[in-house]
């Protein structure tokens, strides 16, 4: 039910909403994912797992080694395993269309209008079909093809998703024949490959369709929004490829298909902000690198955003082509601004004050012997051709720019002034505070920082906490020697589309910047910060759901990388306390409506529910078991997967424009029936 009220409580630009779900808003932008999840997956590989596993069997025993986790991002994983070997067949130049379909029994199928897969047997006598759905590495022994995605490098993709689902079927359209093959229980052999029947001889592509294995994952239900957005994230990248998503349970479909590349891409990232000129693409091949660079500078934009991707599979910590594209940006705006005069001859622009509003995408397709990437993920492009190759087309056709849009370029050179300046002011603020004993305002706040003992910075966590009371029973319930708690007096300010003056001038920002104490915006430090974690505490309610989107705003535009990294979190106090009157020390701490169902039933008749409306409730006790220690806290890791839809959402649910939150709001957010509970809270009580 729609419960929307505005609220008394902040008389600044934003409305307050009353929603049940407390993270709410921070989830609708941020993805948050579950450290136990993040803790299981990373926990690894040990000694004693050392035995014989048939392929399979180790996909399922160590789902997260394969799918990062089997929470929502590795459940829909299963789905970009398949979508990337269709789309590796259309990009080497079979079929242009790709179908997916969710269908009412929680199965999802993909369906390309490729070759078909080999239909012939491997010299093992297992059919080719076969063994690409129930052995890792068996990519390329069955084509060489020029291009290839994530499933390419590996080529454990269809292995992966077989493995963790309850079945899958395979349909193959190859010269006048279809050819099927089903599979269940994660892997197993159902149905043989056979010949089921005759197709005109034009058809040809294949189908698969499964349903992801419910013993695995504790949430098998696919999103369609997810999906959506994936699949409009590669129409982007993929000109010329339809794809298609259909939803037979709501009934939903939608059509992507882009014909402009990545200047469409662009367009959609900077919609409705103040750009500067027009947004500047080009692409072109250079030593057998095909190359796509589309971006432009906004006004109001403080932050850089580039986003990389080689091979069409998204770069996260940029590598080689970012570099090459920075350092073509940067010695062109030089020579430019050199020649013209427009700087002088001793003085130089600096990247960073270049970067600074600048939304840039940056495509590279790098034929498969030349694929390199850096450390154990995929986030890193290592292929040391890519940076001349990305430097100096980007040189070249920026610097046609400029000489063709000298209204532009002038321009571009007085934001970059003014973006210098701002920097440097922002820099002697920062030593100002840091060199002054006296008592300036942030000064004072800052004495409310209790430290961690510990100079070990990585294993120092920071909770930032949400008003002096809890503020208070955080300082002792904490674990002195790596745990420092800053308290929140007031909220802290919304940053979207704020100058870096306003943001230091923030008293309650200023004091975060200078307890983490690695900078802020382009000169921000990830390595030098205090702390290896983050950890957003505030009340489970709108109000505090409000402060952790207000902050998590401010870390994604002035300190990104600490999002990048995953050093910030959300701490999850517990919403209820289901106890007995007779033995009120052994109650349970419940997170959510489904765990104080199971805490009623589990203490039986008569036990009474307390809802916990804020920290300040808890004595140190209570707050150090519940959210503090690491043995039996709950934390939220805040990452962001989808590049497309997150500067859209922090524009719309923090930006100044109060009508299209509003139209937002009523199109996206469902409310429950949480207010109704509290009344039977009250009801209890009495
Ligand atoms: C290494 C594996 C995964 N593959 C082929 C050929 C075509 C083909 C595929 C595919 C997913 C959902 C519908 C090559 C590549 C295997 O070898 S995978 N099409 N589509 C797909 O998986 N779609 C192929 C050479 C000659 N004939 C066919």
């Amino acid at each position: 039910m729609l419960s929307l009220r505005k609220s008394p409580y902040y008389a600044g630009d934003t409305y307050v909403y009353q929603a049940s779900a407390r993270i709410m808003r921070a989830r609708e932008i941020f993805l948050i994912t579950t450290m136990n999840d993040i803790e299981k997956a990373e926990a690894g590989y040990t000694a004693k797992d050392i035995e014989l596993l048939s392929e399979l069997e180790g996909v399922r025993k160590r789902p997260g080694m394969y799918i990062g986790n089997t929470n929502l991002s590795g459940l829909h994983h299963l789905v970009w395993e398949i979508v990337d070997n269709a789309v590796d067949e259309a990009v080497n130049g079979y079929g242009k269309k790709i179908d997916l379909t969710m269908y009412k029994d929680g199965s999802i199928e993909v369906e390309d209008e490729g070759r078909g897969l080999p239909v012939d047997m491997h010299a093992s006598g297992v059919p080719a079909a076969q063994l690409i759905f129930t052995t890792l590495h068996s990519g390329g022994k069955f084509n060489s093809r020029v291009y290839s995605t994530s499933a390419g490098l590996h080529g454990v993709g269809a292995t992966v998703t077989n493995a963790l689902s309850e079945w899958l079927q395979v349909t193959i359209y190859r010269q006048g024949k279809i050819y099927k093959i089903s599979f269940k229980d994660g892997g197993m052999l159902d149905v043989p490959f056979h010949v089921d029947g005759d197709c005109p001889m034009s058809w040809h592509g294949t189908t698969v369709r499964f349903k992801p294995d419910p013993k695995i994952f504790p949430n098998t239900k696919f999103s369609y929004d997810t999906i959506a957005q994936r699949l409009e994230e590669k129409s982007y990248l993929l000109t010329g490829v339809k794809f298609t998503l259909k939803d037979q349970i709501s009934g939903q479909s939608q059509e992507f298909y882009c014909q402009n590349g990545l200047r469409e891409y662009c367009e959609k990232l900077v919609n409705g902000k103040n750009k500067l000129g027009d947004i500047i693409d080009f692409s072109d091949k250079v030593n057998g690198i095909q190359i796509e660079v589309a971006m432009c500078w906004c006004l109001s934009d403080y932050g850089e955003n580039i986003l990389s991707y080689a091979n069409d599979v998204r770069t996260a910590d940029g590598g080689t082509h970012e570099q090459g594209f920075k350092t073509g940006l940067t010695k062109t705006i030089n020579d430019f601004a050199l020649a013209n005069e427009l700087i002088k001859g001793n003085q130089s622009i600096d990247g960073v004050d270049l970067r600074e509003g600048l939304t840039a995408i940056i495509s590279v397709k790098i034929p498969e012997d030349k694929l390199q990437y850096e450390g154990q993920t995929k986030g890193k492009l290592g292929s040391p051709d890519a940076l001349p190759a990305v430097s100096n087309l980007v040189s070249t056709r920026f610097n046609y720019y400029l000489n063709e849009h000298n209204a532009f370029a002038v321009d571009l050179i007085k934001k970059v002034e003014a973006s210098r300046q701002a920097r440097e002011a922002a820099r002697k603020a920062r030593e100002q505070a840091r060199s002054s004993k006296k008592k300036g305002p942030e000064m004072i706040l800052s004495d409310k920082l209790a430290p961690a003992q510990s100079k070990d910075y990585s294993q120092n966590e920071l909770f930032i906490v949400e008003g002096d009371s809890a503020g208070g029973s955080a300082k002792s319930g904490r674990d002195r020697l790596h745990q420092a708690i800053l308290p929140l007096r007031g909220k802290p300010l919304n940053t979207d589309s704020v100058s870096m003056d306003r943001i230091i001038d923030n008293v309650e920002l200023a004091t975060i910047i200078q307890t983490i104490g690695a900078g802020v915006g382009s000169e921000f430090n990830v390595d030098a910060s205090h702390y290896g974690k983050i950890i957003i505490m505030t009340d489970a309610d709108t109000d505090g759901a409000h402060i952790q989107t207000l902050l998590l705003t401010f870390f994604y535009n002035y300190m990104k990388p600490l999002i990048d990294r995953g050093m910030v979190y959300l701490a999850l106090a517990p919403l209820y306390l289901v106890y007995k009157k007779s033995d009120p020390k052994k109650g349970i701490y419940c997170w959510t409506d489904s765990d104080r169902e199971a805490a009623k039933a589990k203490l039986g008749q008569g036990c009474l529910v307390k809802r916990y409306k804020g920290l300040g409730e808890m004595n140190p006790d209570q707050l150090e078991a519940t959210t503090m220690k690491k043995a039996t806290r709950r934390l939220l890791r805040v990452t962001i997967e989808d590049p497309v839809n997150v500067e859209k959402k922090i524009s719309v649910l923090m930006g100044k424009d109060s009508s299209i939150r509003w139209d937002w709001i009523k199109e996206n957010v469902t409310f429950n029936d949480e207010d109704a509970f509290l009344e039977e809270v009250k009801g209890e009580a009495r």
